[in-house]
């Protein structure tokens, strides 16, 4: 069994996110083969030069799964796309680029973001700074400053969600379609869009999204050879 989540947007700020992912990990993520975490796992990430004491506690979390010999894949959000080597390597997990499919089993997986097409201003500003030289240079900037940048960013993302049209925040049909072809793929698993469902799209082929965790309530997608199940539970 593969387990995928994403969107827990972890923080000291929200303990019972924190307590219900701690719930999760002793019981379901143990009795899985591999999990997957596709993005926004922290509400932000300043950097692993800058790791809090909680951030490291959760690191710690991760890395008994590694330990019980369960393999742990980590991909970006547009919130912790600085997460990089050295969390990993604390947390045991592997860091996967996006678009990642899973062997054998023909889904691909995604943050989600790249699929809000029509939201131009924001993709412009993602091209830049998760380019290797928007990367390079928010890496080496102060903490300080990176702290500032990060509220700003997050402000924006809020005002952004409420502002702007649903259907530019949603992902655009015609960029599914055509990712999906190009990766020869039946399934595609994202989150981000905060819309967790299961869209039955032409040729057979579905679209499944994971949902964001709430403060009771957490949402996973349970792969096995013969099926796809999106659920959520409380916690
Ligand atoms: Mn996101």
């Amino acid at each position: 069994m593969i387990l995928v989540i994403a969107d827990l947007h972890l923080s000291a700020n929200f303990p019972s996110i924190t307590n219900g992912f701690k719930h999760f990990l002793a019981n379901d993520a143990l009795q899985a083969e591999s999990l997957y975490i596709l993005g926004d796992f922290f509400d932000y990430w300043l950097g692993d030069d800058a790791m809090s004491d909680f951030e490291r506690e959760i690191a710690g979390q991760l890395a008994k799964l590694h330990q019980a010999g369960i393999k742990v894949y980590l991909m970006h959000g547009n919130r912790d796309f600085l997460l990089g080597d050295d969390f990993c390597k604390l947390a045991g997990c592997e860091l996967i680029a996006e678009p990642y499919v899973i062997k054998n089993h023909n889904i691909l997986l995604l943050h989600g973001d790249i699929l809000c097409t029509k939201d131009i201003g924001y993709l412009r500003m993602r091209k830049i700074l998760r380019s290797k030289l928007g990367l390079w240079i928010l890496r080496r900037l102060p903490l300080n400053w990176r702290q500032k940048l990060a509220i700003k960013l997050r402000n924006q993302s809020k005002i952004h969600t409420k502002i702007k049209d649903q259907q530019i925040m949603d992902v655009d049909a015609e960029a599914v379609r055509s990712l999906m072809q190009q990766y020869n793929v039946d399934v595609l698993i994202h989150g981000h869009t905060h819309r967790p469902n299961t869209h039955h799209l032409a040729d057979n082929k579905r679209r499944l999204v994971v949902g964001d965790w709430q403060v009771h309530k957490g949402w996973k997608i349970t792969i096995t050879n013969w099926q796809i199940v999106l659920d959520s539970f409380t916690f």
